[in-house]
């Protein structure tokens, strides 16, 4: 029985970067309801009311996975170890993105799959790509006359599919008899330690626990046996799955991780009501310090125009009054307005100049990276704001 336990207030999508922020543009924005569920028969923790993914995943979807080096480097690393580990003949990708995982293997054995058009238009080119949604028919075409896959691989995309019945039957479909599935996504252990309440979106429908995951698959012929803890995204999980008769033996890794699942209560309800608490004291906090700002004249920026972002600048009312502008990397956000809030966003070589006091960390999972990236904005005094896992100044 799914019961609601934090309310997000209204929002935009988080991918809808306005082109311009004139009346016409903003009267046509479209908002929903944003607030998240705990079921406490499966454990899945999920957006109470998902958006229909054919708004979501258009020909204007504007993250690039390929912008961080640090994500660059850790899909090339995992990339690798699946290759040593499983010597794979057939790779497939759920959710392929601008290629970032899928182009370190060799490109006669990868099937890529992504919805996106503009983003299955960059790699159809290099490789083989389904410009389509993940579904039974797809993979009935996929799979009609070739080898099925031994590794399929799925990076914060099955998280993004509200219809699990249907992800998971296409999957035990496509999957060879000993092929392995590896689901990774933001963990639910992660979000509910660190406080980081902006990894709900529209587009993050789930946030997965190990508990849900195993509880989910164990449907469908499949049986969840590993998991690993990665640092990307602010701490994510990736869950290795067989099907149920495969030969994998449940690691210990799996046992620990159910174990401290447990202990943090990720399977009770009270949990994710005290977690709505601290979100609402968070949001509290951070508005205290922009203000405090703004009276000494202190001028603010945010650094990464991330969806996460979104979240935040929506649930907490934080705008132009606030925040100057946006940096990002990315060259199709930049000359455009952050959803709903409507902050522009510009280049960090326009942006990230002397007159800049204070940078909200919009991309707080990259800190490290950002961190040795901006060590002269730091050395001439430069602060960044963050609130994960707490609202702070850094470095103090
Ligand atoms: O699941 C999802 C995750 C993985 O990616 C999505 N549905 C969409 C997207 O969410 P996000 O925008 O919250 O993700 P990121 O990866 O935290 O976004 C970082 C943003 O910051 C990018 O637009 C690039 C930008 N950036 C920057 O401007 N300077 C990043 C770095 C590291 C930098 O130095």
């Amino acid at each position: 029985m799914k019961k609601k336990f934090l309310n997000l207030d209204k929002q935009p999508l988080a991918n809808s970067f306005l082109p311009s922020s004139d009346s016409k543009t903003l009267s046509k924005e479209f908002f929903y309801n944003l607030s998240i569920s705990f079921d406490t028969i499966n454990y899945l923790v999920s957006v109470t009311d998902p958006v229909n993914p054919k708004s979501q995943y258009t020909d204007k979807y504007a993250h690039r996975a390929s912008e961080s080096l640090t994500m660059r480097k850790a899909f090339s690393k995992i990339a690798n170890k699946l290759e040593k580990k499983y010597s794979p003949k057939i790779v497939m990708e759920i959710g392929s993105n601008d290629g970032v995982f899928i182009k370190n293997f060799s490109k006669k054995k990868v099937i890529a799959v992504e919805p996106c058009r503009n983003l299955a238009n960059l790699t159809k080119q290099k490789f083989k790509t389904y410009p389509d949604f993940w579904s039974k028919k797809l993979a009935k075409k996929i799979f009609k006359k070739s080898r099925k896959a031994d590794i399929i691989f799925s990076a914060n995309t099955i998280s993004h599919i509200p219809n699990l019945k249907e992800t998971f039957e296409a999957i035990e479909f496509s999957l060879s008899d000993n092929g392995v599935m590896i689901i990774e996504d933001p963990s639910l252990l992660s979000v509910i330690k660190n406080n980081s309440y902006d990894q709900f979106y529209d587009e993050h429908v789930y946030v997965f626990s190990a508990l849900a995951i195993s509880n989910a698959v164990e449907k469908y012929n499949l049986r969840l046996f590993d998991v690993e803890k990665t640092d990307t995204h602010g701490g994510s999980m990736r869950h290795y799955i067989c099907k149920k008769h495969a030969s994998y033996r449940t690691t210990i890794r799996l046992k620990s991780v159910i174990n401290e699942e447990k202990k943090m209560k990720l399977n009770k309800f009270t949990t994710f009501k005290k977690f709505s608490k601290r979100v609402k004291e968070s949001r509290k906090k951070l508005l205290q310090i922009f203000k405090k700002l703004k009276l000494s004249n202190k001028k603010i920026i945010s650094y990464g125009a991330t969806y996460k972002s979104t979240t935040v600048f929506n649930y907490c009312k934080i705008n132009q009054r606030y925040i100057d502008y946006v940096t990002d990397t990315t060259l199709n956000k930049q000359g455009k307005f952050t959803p709903g809030q409507h902050i522009p966003i510009l280049s960090p070589e326009k942006g990230m100049n002397s007159s800049v006091d204070y940078a909200f960390l919009g991309a707080w999972n990259f800190k490290k990276e950002i961190f040795k990236k901006e060590k002269d904005f730091i050395r001439r005094g430069g602060k960044f704001i963050t609130h994960v896992p707490k609202v702070k100044i850094l470095p103090k």
